[in-house]
């Protein structure tokens, strides 16, 4: 999916309103605008809303825009905010000064409404073609799940979250059962068409906010479960199997059953307990283990 610029969310952080209106004016039919009239209202707000790009005040009463710059860049949820300073010192220094911030760009006031109308529109093009470019790093290209490296972060993201609020994790890793055999039986072609049903139904049992599914690599996915306790996260593994049951992939060859399975290994860690992302694959990775000595198509926690 390619992001449109005009999707974008534009956010004006000044203290003075003649000037908040007099930008808004000239940037609302490039996207949705929003302001703040102080340095501390504006992180908030860039926080909440994930503005594309924030044009900045530089001199402000309190935090001036050089700290509000630093807040933002220092934030990692804010990675992909771009910044470009307004400002009517128009110094070489002050202009290097801006750059060096972390800002993307420098707007000199007084304000000309088509040099500011021709930089917001260039920034928004850059951003829109940077998400782009993070949504295709992050993404498998055969089942257009995302990809192990992306999953890597994520698992880290949500195992700090665990240890920071005490909220349970859960992790499933899925690997489909016997399916050398179905490439055998039906080629590679059929296969892939197989693995890119299999990851359609991981990503539609995975929709709950949080939750994230990713291939992990060949005819392997995991997914990442969030708030998700042991006797919940057991549940859910019967539920999965179920789900690529009722795909009704026919799969003659195969042992647990004539249609393709898949055999899952579970993990929950509790609130508080020690342990480390990779234990945690680790332990899954057992358990998926026993689950395919058990007979396969089925799942162990
Ligand atoms: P088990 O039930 O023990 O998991 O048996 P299995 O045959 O599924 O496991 P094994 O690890 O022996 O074989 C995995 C097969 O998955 C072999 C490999 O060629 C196939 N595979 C991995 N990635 C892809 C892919 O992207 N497309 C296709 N068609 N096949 C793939
Ligand atoms: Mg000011
Ligand atoms: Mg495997
Ligand atoms: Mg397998
Ligand atoms: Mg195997």
């Amino acid at each position: 999916m390619i992001p449109n610029p005009a999707d974008s969310t534009i956010l004006i952080i000044d203290d003075n309103a003649d000037t908040i209106r007099l930008l808004s004016a000239m940037v609302r039919d490039q996207g949705r605008v929003l302001f703040a009239t102080s340095g501390a209202a504006g992180v908030e707000l860039a926080r909440q809303q994930r503005p594309q790009l924030i044009l900045l005040d530089v001199e402000m009463h309190g935090m001036d825009g050089f700290a509000v710059c630093d807040m933002i860049r220092r934030d990692s949820d804010l990675r992909s905010s771009a910044i470009i300073f307004v400002t009517a010192k128009s110094t070489p220094e002050a202009e290097i000064a801006c750059l060096d911030a972390g800002a993307v760009d420098f707007i000199p006031k007084p304000l000309n409404s088509a040099v500011v109308q021709a930089r917001v529109r260039t920034h928004l093009r850059l951003q829109a073609a940077l998400a782009t470019f993070d949504g295709l790093a992050n993404q498998d290209g055969m089942t257009g799940l995302y990809n192990r490296r992306y999953f890597d972060r994520q698992l880290a993201v949500e195992f700090a979250r665990h240890r920071r609020h005490q909220l349970p994790l859960g992790l499933a890793l899925i690997d489909v059962d016997d399916f050398k055999r179905f490439n055998d039986r039906f080629g590679h072609q059929q296969g892939d068409s197989c693995l890119r049903q299999v990851a359609e139904a991981l990503r539609d049992g995975s929709r709950r906010p949080g939750e994230m599914a990713a291939r992990y690599g060949g005819e392997e996915f995991v997914i990442l479960l969030p708030n998700t306790d042991a006797g919940s996260l057991e549940r859910y593994g019967r539920w999965l199997c179920s789900r690529i049951v009722a795909l009704d992939i026919p799969h003659p060859t195969a042992t647990a059953a004539p249609h393709v399975t898949a055999s899952i290994g579970l993990c929950a860690l509790l609130p508080g307990e020690q342990d480390t992302p990779e234990a945690m694959l680790h332990a899954a990775d057992m358990a998926l283990y026993q689950a395919k000595r058990a007979g396969r198509n089925r799942s162990v926690l």
